[in-house]
């Protein structure tokens, strides 16, 4: 019997069935997270390690790869790579695979999902109906936003936010984007800014990629100029919002409403946002499918085989 190859991991593979216990049966995995000390574990594998296994949320420091001179691959569960220092893994000709493609459809889903729900009022409506006030109430349920034919902004026009549009298009909605540049390929309207995409959209979903050229895009400037009858909508990284001035805009009412599966400081949501009716919360969700995970898990699989059958990523960022 060959013996097992080394790998490192960062975090568990605990969002996709099985999953972990594949990477174990097939490798000899060396599980950080769960080390009293991390940082001797780390110096003591130091010279084995070629390859190592993260996710989205756990990410891959500038540190941590310097503390293993040997690392040739990062190979990540998830698509977004806002947590690994790419900068330093390119530099050191370090590779990283994420998994796209295999989640994008399940995300614009849910993105439809935060939409419809804040605008027709689905989970507050659900409470309504829990706490015996149907009937009850004189007048009934508060009335729902129109979401058919009216008008739907896009920031990031990816893969995802494509995959949000194209569901647009069968709400017969006009659809605008913002990206740092145009695209040549897509029938929709260019903003030249994201505040002119704010203002004239009823609704504002954030589809960009997260890190340091997003962060906090979305102040108080855009919230308002979304405005008291608009609503934003975000699946992509807490951080591209300004939660704060979120906040503040939702209790002043400069702004409409809110769909969020995706927060500033995960699993951690401000009380404000956990009171308000105007807001719809999921514990990001996006990709959690057993469809999409078991993909996303298989795609990381064939990451590891390509790497180390002819020492290249698959899917490399
Ligand atoms: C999370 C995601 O990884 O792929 C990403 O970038 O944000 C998600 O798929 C997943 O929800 C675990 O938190």
């Amino acid at each position: 019997m060959t013996e097992k190859i080394r790998i490192l991991q960062l975090g568990p593979l605990a969002g996709s069935p099985g999953a972990q216990e594949r990477l174990e049966s097939l490798y000899d995995v060396v599980p950080l997270w769960k080390a009293d000390d991390p940082a001797a574990v780390l110096k003591q594998e130091a010279p084995a390690i070629r390859l190592l296994v993260t996710t989205a949320v756990r990410g891959c420091d500038a540190a941590t790869m310097q503390a293993l001179p040997h690392l040739q691959a990062i190979c990540s569960w998830g698509v977004g790579f806002d947590s690994i220092d790419i900068a330093a893994a390119h530099q050191r000709g370090i590779q990283v695979s994420n998994t796209p493609d295999v989640l994008t459809d399940c995300v614009a889903d849910l993105a439809w999902a935060l939409l419809l729900g804040s605008a027709r009022r689905i989970a507050e409506a659900d409470r309504f109906v829990r706490e015996g006030h149907w009937g009850a109430v004189h007048g009934g349920f508060p009335l729902g936003r129109r979401v058919s034919g009216r008008k739907l902004g896009i920031l990031g026009l990816g893969r995802i936010g494509s995959a949000i549009a194209k569901r647009g298009d069968g709400f017969g909605m006009e659809i605008r984007y913002h990206n740092r540049h145009p695209r040549s390929d897509v029938p929709y309207g260019y903003a030249q800014t994201l505040e002119d995409l704010a203002r004239w959209s009823d609704f504002l979903v954030v589809a960009a990629v997260g890190g340091d050229d997003t962060r906090q895009l979305v102040d108080q400037n855009i919230l308002r100029a979304l405005g008291p009858e608009g609503t934003l909508i975000n699946i992509a990284r807490g951080s591209v919002v300004d939660e704060n001035a979120l906040v503040q805009a939702l209790e002043e009412g400069s702004l409409g409403a809110a769909g969020l599966d995706v927060f500033a400081h995960e699993p951690n949501v401000p009380d404000a946002l956990k009171q308000s009716d105007r807001v719809v919360l999921l514990p990001h969700i996006g990709s959690a499918t057993l469809e999409t995970r078991a993909d996303m898990a298989e795609l990381l699989f064939d990451n590891l085989r390509s790497f180390l059958a002819g020492g290249k990523v698959l899917t490399p960022v």
